[in-house]
């Protein structure tokens, strides 16, 4: 091949070092004709109080227990919890097959759901600069307090009907456990590798980096950078680092986490203008295990994967070739993160009635 290789037309690999994944990039599809499946634009027409809102204030949930008239954050524990404490382990003849073939290990653990606010019509990108810091400091204080029983604290938040979000009320959830999660123990490996293999912490490195070459970053304050990761997957995924050696979500100052605020609230409001809609997703943190080992080798980060593609209603789907070989995208994540960076940091609704 005589034409010279160029990463927004070229298709080509990228490798993601955090889980030793590989993601196919096809730049030059990004112009195809787009004749597939139209989602139906997400309902923004939500009422602020609905008392058949299991989440709402007042409202009685699916085992009749009645909320309080909570005015800020409110947790509880999930009616139908994937994981409970009180559940055996498997014997011992079932957590090792001589075979290696059918081998089961115990699960115990407790999941909890998180309302950031009172009023059902409102999101994080809605809502005001302390209402944002008052859930940072919930999500610390239950990572802290979940963190002395669990090694693993698993903070989600699924936003949108589109990523299969049950109510409509501003809320996460917490799923603490008693295991490593898949992907929490391929990111401990992968971290501490690279730890042993460079001496420098991956993740502060690669913000660094990243800082520098500027082409992937959204946002960026004193504490924190927002980027498209050079590996992310989906098409408009990002990811927040703090700047700072930082461990955990409870590790974090006071300063971090006003900044964390903000950075939040940009991003969110970029998200959210990008096709003028209440922009669905799914995030989530990560942080040190809570192990009692050296875990130096970690950064916390938060990962934001977005579903849309072209517009409100035309999202990716990982389905085919993703789910058969190899996870793939068109977009490049340099032209995801120029679309993004050049957003307004103001909302579009404040233009506009809801
Ligand atoms: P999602 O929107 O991400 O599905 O989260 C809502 C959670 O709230 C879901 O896990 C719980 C569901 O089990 N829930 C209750 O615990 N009680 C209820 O009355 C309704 C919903």
């Amino acid at each position: 091949m005589s034409i010279p290789f160029n990463p927004s037309d070229h298709a080509h690999r990228r490798f993601n070092p955090l889980t030793g994944d590989w993601v196919l990039v096809c730049p030059h599809r990004a112009k195809r004709p787009w004749n597939g499946q139209v989602e139906k634009p997400e309902v923004t027409a939500i009422p602020r109080f609905d008392p058949n809102n299991p989440l709402c204030p007042t409202a009685t949930r699916s085992n009749g227990i009645i909320n309080p008239d909570y005015t800020s954050t409110f947790v509880f524990d999930n009616d139908f919890p994937a994981l409970l404490d009180d559940v055996p382990n498997p014997a011992d003849s079932l957590a090792a097959s001589d075979d290696g073939l059918f081998t089961m290990s115990g699960a115990q653990g407790n999941c909890k759901v998180m309302c950031f606010h009172p009023h059902s019509d409102l999101t994080l990108a809605l809502m005001s600069h302390d209402e944002v810091r008052r859930v940072i400091d919930k999500w610390a204080e239950l990572y802290e307090e979940l963190g002395k029983k669990y090694i693993w604290v698993q903070i989600f938040e699924n936003k949108g009907a589109m990523m299969g979000c049950s109510n409509p009320h501003p809320h996460c959830q917490i799923w603490s456990s008693s295991y490593l999660p898949a992907l929490a123990e391929v990111k401990d490996n992968k971290l501490n590798e690279y730890q042993k293999t460079y001496k420098k912490n991956l993740l502060l490195e690669y913000a660094r980096k990243e800082i520098e070459k500027k082409v992937r970053v959204v946002a960026l304050n004193d504490d924190w950078v927002c980027l498209v990761p050079f590996w992310a997957v989906w098409p408009y995924e990002t990811m927040l680092i703090p700047l700072k050696h930082t461990l955990r979500l409870n590790d974090l100052d006071n300063s971090q986490r006003e900044s964390l605020t903000d950075i939040m609230q940009k991003l969110l409001t970029k998200y959210d203008n990008l096709f003028e809609t209440f922009f669905p997703y799914s995030m989530g943190w990560h942080g040190a295990p809570n192990n009692n080992e050296d875990n130096s080798h970690w950064q916390l980060h938060a990962i934001y994967s977005p579903p849309l593609l072209r517009s409100a209603t035309v999202r990716k789907f990982m389905v085919g070739y993703e789910l058969m070989a190899n996870m793939q995208r068109d977009l490049t994540p340099e032209q995801a993160a120029e679309r993004l960076r050049a957003q307004s940091d103001v909302h579009y609704s404040s233009n506009k009635s809801l």
